[in-house]
């Protein structure tokens, strides 16, 4: 039995599957990876850029790069991975996506029970947390007038409401994505290097806890030895083939 094959009666049999998604999901609609050949921009490296070290340092040029984003991301449209992993959500009882991406783009697939790890790059924040901007609130202007954005509460600038390396993921939505890996049968790792934790370490709980581990990814990652089974290819052509797989044999 193929790799397809394997990983639909998986997942055809499954109560609860799970999907942590990264960079190689959005790949599709024209947003660039993090590492990937097409990923630098300006030839910084998003661990030394997205960082609040860095923004402390020189937050008009982080926001050079997140406006920069913002406009890419504003042009692009969910594609086939998006609107597969939107309808299995929306249609099948026990699917969670867990996101690293922060383009917002699971959202405009529909996808329902989603939890997104790292934040949204269409929300900002006081940075000097005033009581009135300290939680995220959503900014949707492309490009901003002025780099950095100041804070209509306090006049301090303002930053993406995303979470930089460095800075700790929110504890709730932590404990939720880790409860979501630990407690389903089929856990799917689609378009992630698995470099970045504690995303990373997500599809070792499922492991840990029994689940079967898919990974669909066109090249190897950290996590390919790891997961029972590894589907080479793109995530806009393998979703949709499992996703057809699962209706001829409903
Ligand atoms: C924390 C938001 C603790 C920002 C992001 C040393 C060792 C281990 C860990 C660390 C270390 N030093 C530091 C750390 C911790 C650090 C970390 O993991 N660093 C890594 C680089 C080693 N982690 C953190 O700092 C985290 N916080 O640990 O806090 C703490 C606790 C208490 C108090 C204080 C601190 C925070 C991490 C979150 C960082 N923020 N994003 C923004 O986006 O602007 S992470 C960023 O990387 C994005 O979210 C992105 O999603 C994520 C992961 O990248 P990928 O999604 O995997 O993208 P990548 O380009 O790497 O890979 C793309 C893949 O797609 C490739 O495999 C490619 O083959 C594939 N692909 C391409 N095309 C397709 C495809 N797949 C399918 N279909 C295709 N068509
Ligand atoms: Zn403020």
């Amino acid at each position: 039995m193929g790799d397809l094959d394997r990983a639909i009666e998986r997942l055809r049999r499954a109560g609860r599957i799970t999907i942590l998604t990264g960079a190689g999901v959005s790949a599709a609609s024209g947003i660039p990876t993090f590492r990937g050949d097409d990923g630098l921009w300006k030839k910084v490296r998003a661990e030394t850029i997205a960082t609040p070290e860095a923004f402390q340092h020189d937050p008009k040029f982080v926001w050079e790069w997140y406006d920069w984003r913002r406009s890419v991301i504003l042009d692009a449209k969910p594609n086939a991975a998006h609107d597969v992993l939107g309808r299995w959500t929306r249609e099948r009882a026990g699917v969670t996506v867990i996101a690293q991406n922060v383009d917002g783009l699971h959202e405009r697939a529909g996808a329902e029970r989603l939890i997104r790890l790292h934040g949204s790059i269409w929300h900002v924040r006081c940075w000097a947390r005033c009581s009135a901007g300290r939680e995220d609130w959503l900014d949707r202007t492309v490009p901003q007038p002025r780099l950095p954005p100041l804070c209509p509460h306090c006049g301090a600038i303002v930053r993406p409401g995303v979470v930089w390396f460095g800075e700790p993921l929110d504890r709730g939505v932590l404990a939720e994505a880790t409860l979501a890996a630990e407690e389903c049968d089929v856990f799917l790792t689609v378009g992630t290097s698995s470099v970045v934790y504690p995303a990373a370490g997500l599809v070792h709980h499922a492991k840990h806890q029994g689940a079967f581990t898919i990974e669909i990814n066109p090249d190897a990652t950290e996590a390919s030895a790891q997961v029972d089974l590894a589907v080479r290819g793109k995530a806009e052509e393998v979703l949709p083939a499992l996703d057809r797989g699962l209706l001829s044999r409903e």
